[in-house]
């Protein structure tokens, strides 16, 4: 494998970037490069974030320890896939964004209550308003037409409507298997995966949801406290998709021994893996969705085929 010096080069050159043009992006001079990149000088640690973030690779990558990547087309592609969704948001969406963006938290929140109310479910609300808002949220932040602080409230106050309509679900009475999930690494993006949460419950499953920072081992007492038949993973920044894949590792290790039908199956979704189809079956899962309705699908999917 090659080693940072090598890595970064590579990096650079395939992404066509001059030592300059880098240097200015991740603001250090253009020596700098070039004395990274002739195994002079190795950065501090706030440039090694740096760089990572700026090819969207893992520390891992960069470093030439692992092979697992998101390939950059991959993610412009995505990007103004995003971008051209932001002119098509649902009016509902619209209205919650601009409110709440306001600071009119109540009204915005009356909006989407009064639709579960009117018979909308809480996945429809996931789907076509709080999903598409917050993407919207991302980029108007990523283009610095709003602030992070405003990204911040607006996330937090999402998280907070969420809780109120767990309330409203309708729950379809059906009694599954337990599904255990969870964010990797140092991921702290956790909206997505409570969505999925949400929508398994009320499908019928009994959820574990044990969040960002959960340290491994209690991971696998989770699974075995409540005999788990699934493990959900989830993953927005491509950084932390070497921990995935540890983590899938670690799992198939831990229950090795154990008969097939007592061993987690293990599904995988959020943005990084949305960035690269294939990314999935290269960290070793057994399935991914892209979004929560089609996790519900594949999990009764995975189970079934036990
Ligand atoms: C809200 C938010 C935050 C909140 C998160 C709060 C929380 N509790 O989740 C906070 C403020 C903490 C945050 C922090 C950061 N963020 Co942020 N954040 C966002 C934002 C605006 C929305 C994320 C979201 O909730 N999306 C909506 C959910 C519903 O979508 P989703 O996650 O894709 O989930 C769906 C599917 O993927 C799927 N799914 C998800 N998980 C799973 C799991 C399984 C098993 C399955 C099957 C399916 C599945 O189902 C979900 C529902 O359909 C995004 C913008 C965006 N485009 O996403 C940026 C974004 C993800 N953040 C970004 C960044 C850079 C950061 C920070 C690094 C910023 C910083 N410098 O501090 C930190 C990193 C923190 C960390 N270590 O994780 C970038 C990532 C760029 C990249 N490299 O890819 C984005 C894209 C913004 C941008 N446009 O640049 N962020």
């Amino acid at each position: 494998m090659p080693d940072f010096a090598a890595r970064l080069k590579q990096l650079r050159t395939t992404r066509n970037l001059r030592q300059v043009d880098l240097a200015t992006a991740i603001g250090v001079a253009q020596t700098t490069i070039a004395n990274y990149e002739q195994h002079n000088r190795f950065p501090d640690e706030e440039t090694l974030l740096k760089l990572a973030d700026h090819f969207a690779v893992s520390l891992d990558y960069l470093l030439g320890r692992s092979e697992i990547t998101v390939r950059s087309d991959d993610i412009l592609r995505f990007r103004a896939d995003e971008a051209a969704q932001a002119h098509t948001l649902t009016p509902a969406a619209r209205d919650y964004l601009t409110k709440l963006l306001e600071g009119n938290k109540r009204e915005a929140f009356d909006l989407v209550i009064e639709r579960v109310r009117n018979g909308v479910t809480v996945g429809e609300i996931y789907r076509t308003v709080l999903e598409p808002s917050l993407r919207e949220v991302g980029r108007l932040w990523e283009t610095n037409e709003i602030s992070i602080g405003k990204e911040h409230y607006f996330s937090r106050a999402t998280e907070s409507l969420m809780g109120q309509l767990y309330g409203q679900i309708r729950f379809n009475g059906r009694r599954c298997a337990a599904v255990v999930l969870v964010t990797a690494g140092a991921e702290q993006h956790d909206l997505g995966l409570r969505m999925v949460s949400d929508l398994l419950e009320a499908d019928g499953y009994r959820c574990v949801f044990l969040g960002p920072g959960t340290p491994a081992a209690e991971v696998m007492s989770a699974l075995r406290d409540s005999g788990a038949a699934v493990l959900a993973i989830s993953a927005t920044l491509p950084a932390n998709v070497d921990s995935v894949q540890t983590m899938v590792q670690s799992i198939r290790t831990e229950f090795d021994g154990n008969r097939l039908d007592r061993r987690p199956r293990i599904v995988v979704g959020g943005r990084a893996f949305n960035l690269d189809p294939t990314l999935w079956r290269r960290v070793g899962a057994d399935s991914y969705a892209e979004h929560a309705d089609a996790a519900v699908t594949t999990v009764n999917e995975l189970l079934s085929a036990r």
